[in-house]
């Protein structure tokens, strides 16, 4: 469809300006608001996050995608309404203790519910008894732990101990990710996976959903 095709390039293209008019203007069709939010923006987002992963674009360029995207998702979320959005489900995801850095996470997070996940944006600096609290409230079946100091990448382990204390660690999955953190440190942890970037990250999810 036309309107589709325009809205998801104007998301590839980080035009906030142009999404929010063609959203608009979908709404105004009677378009419903989930085709809209399946067959462009998060067709758009996708764009991206493949262009990204293949060093086609960077980061200012998925932020700005990452903008678009927000701006269309609010007028969408109150004609979606809390429960009726067939999300696919939830994550919650934070940025571990001692840790401020956040852009990549947001890229993450952002990636994630063009994909149609609900995300918890737990923030920075995010305690192991708060992550444990979003594995207990937020009805989240995967975790997603984020650290760019490796003075802070060994507190995921911390997590993972707890989530396993309070036994909830076969009932949620724990995935990782962030600049000094590897394959082989998610396995010496026993997390349920590691993506390098935004994009692997939803496919990550995808698997374990
Ligand atoms: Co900081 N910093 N920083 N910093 N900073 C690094 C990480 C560093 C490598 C710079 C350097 O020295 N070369 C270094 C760490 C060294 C190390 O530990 N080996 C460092 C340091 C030392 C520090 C301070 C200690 C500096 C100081 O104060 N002396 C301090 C620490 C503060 C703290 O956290 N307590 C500090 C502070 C800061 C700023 C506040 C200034 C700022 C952060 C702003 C913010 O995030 N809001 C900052 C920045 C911007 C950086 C660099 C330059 C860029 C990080 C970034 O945003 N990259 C960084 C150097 C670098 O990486 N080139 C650096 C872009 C982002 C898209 O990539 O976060 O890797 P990234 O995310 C990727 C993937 O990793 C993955 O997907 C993302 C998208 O593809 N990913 C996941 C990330 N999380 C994931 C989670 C997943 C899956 C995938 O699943 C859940």
């Amino acid at each position: 469809m036309e309107h589709f095709e325009q809205l998801a390039a104007s998301i590839e293209k980080g035009d906030s300006a142009n999404t929010k008019a063609l959203v608009k203007h979908a709404i105004g069709e009677n378009i419903p608001a989930q085709d809209i939010l399946n067959n462009a923006l998060i067709v758009g987002m996708n764009r991206i996050g493949i262009k990204f992963r293949n060093n086609e674009v960077f980061i200012p360029e998925v932020l700005v995608a990452a903008r678009a995207m927000k701006a269309g998702l609010e007028l969408l979320r109150p004609l979606l309404g809390e429960g009726s959005i067939d999300m696919k489900g939830k994550v919650a995801i934070g940025t571990v203790k001692g840790d401020l850095h956040d852009i990549g996470k947001n890229i993450v997070g952002v990636m994630l519910e063009g994909a149609g996940y609900e995300v918890v944006d737990l923030g920075t600096d995010v305690s192991k008894e708060a992550f444990l609290e979003a594995a207990q409230n937020t009805k989240a079946k995967i975790i997603g732990l984020s650290a760019l100091l490796t003075t802070t990448m060994p507190y995921m382990n911390e997590i993972i101990d707890t989530l396993k204390e309070a036994d909830l660690r076969d009932k949620i999955k724990v995935i990782i990710g962030g600049a000094p953190v590897t394959q082989t440190f998610a396995d010496e942890i026993g997390a349920d996976g590691y993506a390098p970037d935004a994009a692997s990250a939803v496919d990550l999810v995808e698997s374990l959903a």
